[in-house]
């Protein structure tokens, strides 16, 4: 009995360890991907402009504007130790400036692992990002390992909200793959889909294997993974909303797949 609780445990913690491993390149920035944008509800933001462009003062308005406050050091540090790792100064409670390092690097964190702190800053006109915390968060996004499931945009079928970013995580068994299927889409329309967007990413994160960009009200096609992992993003800019999604997603077993491609 003992040993099969050893096992569980130690299969447990490669699957923990597999995933804080996701490591990706973005924008010349390391990152552990697979928990970039929600980990207990601690959260990272830039400006619009890009990075380093916040004063503390709209860093706080940042955090505000989405219903959240400025992280306080332990919530980054609770964040942290489920592996948030981000290679971004950025402003969190009290006027303290920081990041969160799981894995050492020579570029990031002077090769420590911890709150990189830059400490209580005096001067709070400094530009810098931001760390925002809000645990409520979570109606957009998450892992999904569900073999089947809806999923929808935040406030559906109400209009989305402005101003969102949602990464929804799919991951099923090894072997398997996730077949996507719209079933409802409308999201404001432009040229290049610059304003809102949902992305599909054929991969862990929102790094490798981008897969299409998505606005407008024409369902997008089905989409089959290459593997049994996959991610979807969505962005709503700070005007105009529209209907919003919903899709549904099925865990398809390669095998079939295949089966079906030869015999044709
Ligand atoms: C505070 O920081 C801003 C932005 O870096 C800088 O322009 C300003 O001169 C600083 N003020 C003081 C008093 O050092
Ligand atoms: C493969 O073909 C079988 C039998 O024709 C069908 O029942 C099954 O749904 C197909 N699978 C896929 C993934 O298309
Ligand atoms: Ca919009």
């Amino acid at each position: 009995m003992i040993a099969v609780h050893i096992i569980i445990v130690v299969f447990a913690l490669g699957l923990i360890l597999k995933e804080t491993q996701a490591w990706g390149y973005k924008n010349g920035i390391l990152h552990n991907s697979i928990w970039l944008e929600q980990a207990a509800g601690v959260y990272h933001r830039e400006s619009r402009k890009g990075r380093y462009q916040l004063t503390y003062k709209e860093a706080k308005a940042v955090c505000a504007y989405e219903g959240g406050t400025l992280a306080t050091y332990d919530q980054l540090e609770a964040a942290r130790q489920i592996g948030f790792h981000v290679c971004a100064a950025g402003w969190f409670a009290k006027g303290r400036v920081g990041y969160p390092i799981v894995k050492a690097g020579a570029n990031c964190g002077f090769g420590k692992v911890g709150i990189v702190n830059y400490g209580y800053r005096l001067n709070k006109s400094e530009r810098w990002d931001v760390y925002c915390y809000n645990p409520n968060s979570k109606e957009c996004g998450g892992v999904h390992t569900d073999q089947e499931k809806v999923l929808q945009s935040p406030g559906y079928p109400d209009e989305y909200p402005d101003e969102q970013i949602c990464y929804w995580h799919i991951r099923l068994r090894y072997g398997q793959k996730i077949r996507l299927h719209f079933l409802d889409f409308d999201v404001e329309d432009d040229t290049d889909c610059l304003s809102d967007y949902l992305e599909i990413y054929d991969s862990y994160d929102d790094i490798s294997g981008f897969a299409g960009r998505y606005c407008g009200d024409e369902l997008p096609e089905e989409f089959i993974s290459t593997g049994n992992v996959m991610t979807l993003k969505f962005r709503s800019d700070s005007s105009v909303s529209a209907g919003g999604f919903q899709l549904h997603y099925i865990a398809v077993d390669s095998s079939e797949l295949s089966n079906n491609e030869t015999s044709t």
